[in-house]
C-alpha cells in the first residue's frame, strides 16, 4: 500500500473542518481517512506529528490534528469521508471520547494518538492525504 500522508503545522494558520477539508483538496488531497492501523500507526509516526510547536509564547508538543470523519449524520457514530465507520473500539479513543461536549462535537481529531471528537467550526491543525 502507497501511503502519503503529510501534516499541516503551521502557527499562522488554523483551521475549521471545513477550512482544512478546502485546504487538502486544493493540494490533491483530503483530509487523512485512517481506517486502518497501519495507516494509522503510519501518521503517528510521522516527524511533525510530536514536533515542538511554539504559539503565542507557549510551546506546545500535544496537538489536535483534524482527519476526515464526521458523525454528522448519526450522533456518536462516526464515518469517513469514503463512507466507512470509524471503529468504536475504546482503545482508538481517548477516555470517555466521543464526549459531544456542549453538544457541539461533531469532527474527529487525533489528540495524544487517540480520536477525540471537537466543535468543527474551532480551528486546529491538521493532516492530509494525497489521493
Ligand atoms: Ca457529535
Ligand atoms: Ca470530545
Amino acid at each position: 500500500m502507497d501511503l502519503d500522508f503529510f501534516i499541516k503545522l503551521n502557527d499562522a494558520y488554523w483551521s475549521t473542518y471545513d477550512e482544512a477539508t478546502a485546504y487538502c483538496l486544493n493540494d490533491g488531497a483530503r483530509l487523512a481517512i485512517l481506517d486502518t492501523t497501519t495507516k494509522l500507526n503510519y501518521v503517528l509516526a510521522l516527524p511533525d506529528y510530536d514536533r515542538e510547536f511554539f504559539i503565542e509564547w507557549t510551546f506546545f508538543t500535544v496537538l489536535y490534528y483534524l482527519v476526515g470523519a464526521t458523525d454528522e449524520a448519526q450522533e456518536d457514530y462516526f464515518v469517513w469521508t469514503t463512507g466507512n465507520i470509524v471503529s468504536r473500539d475504546a482503545q482508538f479513543w481517548l477516555e470517555f471520547q466521543p464526549n459531544n461536549a456542549d453538544g457541539d462535537q461533531d469532527c474527529l481529531t487525533l489528540h495524544l494518538s487517540k480520536y477525540d471528537d471537537v466543535t468543527c467550526t474551532s480551528d486546529f491543525q491538521f493532516i492530509c492525504e494525497l489521493v
